[in-house]
């Protein structure tokens, strides 16, 4: 089924005598397939709105289930679709599952696609799996296998997106996006289901063991279930989803490889605008966000930059080094010339033996004989007092 939409159609049950009444598949109902040697494709198409209920007498048990879509067996594979608002639920039924899908042995693969809106609701609090409820059936496992998928938005009373019933019934999910209403849990019934197989984004931590690259507890950021491009409808990432970018893989594996998103948008595209295009999570690939366009702007008043100032750089204290301690050189000594041992010569002293020196005899008369020692002395003491002064070379007195 390709291109195809499968909307409004609606069944129920109603007997009056006792039994059972039972509801499935008001979309589709898809025996085993797998029985003709080929599968069931699903691709670019949309399920949506379709309900299945029942009416009960007070003696009647009534089940209802698969709103959207009911497998019996074989292999489905969903690929570029929307299962979106499909609904099982009656106020009177005994149990209702599987609001979008509900797998009854067999195996659906998912890719590409979005299950959004679907509910599974029932009196007394026995809804299971909004979006997907598995069992197995006949011994044949039940397994719904999902990758690059948005989940977002189902309603039951149990497991608001998936639940299961039995080992034999597993529900796994990669690089898939699962969002539930705040205080909702997302899964039931799959602690010992596989569960993540990485690359996820859980609102809650109800879906079983952690794988690398999840991201649990988070808010995807998505937008509301929208047309944004393609056949079908598709919930946008708002730009500062955790999803962007965050597959961890630049080539989109899937069941196949995907080259373009449930739009048909290429992917991956660069939604983080790193320069690097990888996988986003989920069925939606962001595109790149446009390159700033340069706006004119009115020449730039120049304002001096202060050069920035040198920051100086440490310098290591330099350890002064050590300065040659100069070489005495021996200071040659003044040659002392030795002095001249001066030997005095002493001139013997001149012993002056005063000899009277007979004075010229001066004729006065009358008082020579008075006149005479007065003279001499005179004379006597006129020399001495020249020889004192060294002008008077005295003669030897003759011997
Ligand atoms: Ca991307």
């Amino acid at each position: 089924m390709t291109d195809s939409v499968v909307s409004g159609n609606h069944i129920t049950c109603s007997v009056s005598s006792t039994g059972a009444c039972s509801t499935q598949g008001a979309g589709l109902w898809i025996y085993s397939f797998v029985v003709y040697g080929t599968g069931f494709d699903i691709r670019s198409s949309s399920i949506e709105g379709n309900t299945a209920g029942c009416q009960r007498t007070s003696t009647t048990s009534c089940q209802v289930s698969g709103g959207g879509l009911y497998v019996a067996g074989g292999t489905v594979a969903i690929t570029d679709s929307a299962i979106a608002e499909n609904e099982a639920s009656s106020a009177q039924s005994l149990e209702s599952r599987g609001g979008g899908i509900f797998v009854a042995g067999g195996t659906v693969t998912v890719d590409n696609s979005t299950l959004s809106g679907n509910v599974a609701a029932a009196e007394g609090n026995r809804g299971y799996g909004g979006a997907i409820y598995v069992e197995p059936i006949g011994g044949v496992p039940g397994i719904a296998d999902l990758a690059y998928t948005t989940i977002a938005a189902n309603a039951a009373d149990w497991g608001a997106a998936f639940a299961v019933t039995s080992r034999d019934a597993s529900i796994s999910v990669k690089r898939s996006i699962t969002a539930s209403a705040a205080g909702a849990e997302s899964c039931w019934g799959m602690a010992e289901s596989t569960g993540s197989g990485g690359f996820n984004v859980f609102t809650d931590t109800s879906c079983g063991v952690p794988a690398a690259g999840d991201q649990l507890g988070v808010d995807p950021g998505l937008g509301d279930l929208a047309d944004n491009g393609g056949a079908t409808l598709t919930h946008g990432l708002l730009a500062t989803s955790p999803a962007i970018d965050a597959a961890g893989e630049a080539v989109c594996a899937g069941h196949a490889n995907l080259t373009t998103d449930q739009r048909g948008f290429p992917r991956p595209a660069d939604g983080d605008g790193d320069g690097t295009a990888v996988c986003d999570i989920g069925a939606y690939e962001a595109e790149a966000p446009p390159a700033p366009t340069p706006t004119a702007t009115a020449s730039p008043t120049l304002t001096a930059t202060p050069s920035p100032s040198a920051t100086p750089s440490a310098t290591a204290n330099a350890t002064p080094s050590w300065t040659a301690t100069p070489t005495r050189t021996a200071s040659p000594f003044p040659s002392v010339t030795p002095a001249a041992t001066h030997t005095p010569t002493r001139t013997p002293a001149v012993v002056l033996t005063p000899t009277a020196t007979p004075f010229p005899a001066v004729g006065l008369a009358g008082s020579r004989g008075s006149w005479q020692p007065l003279l001499a002395l005179a004379a006597a003491l006129s020399w001495a007092l020249a020889a004192a002064a060294g002008g008077v070379t005295r003669k030897e007195p003759r011997r």
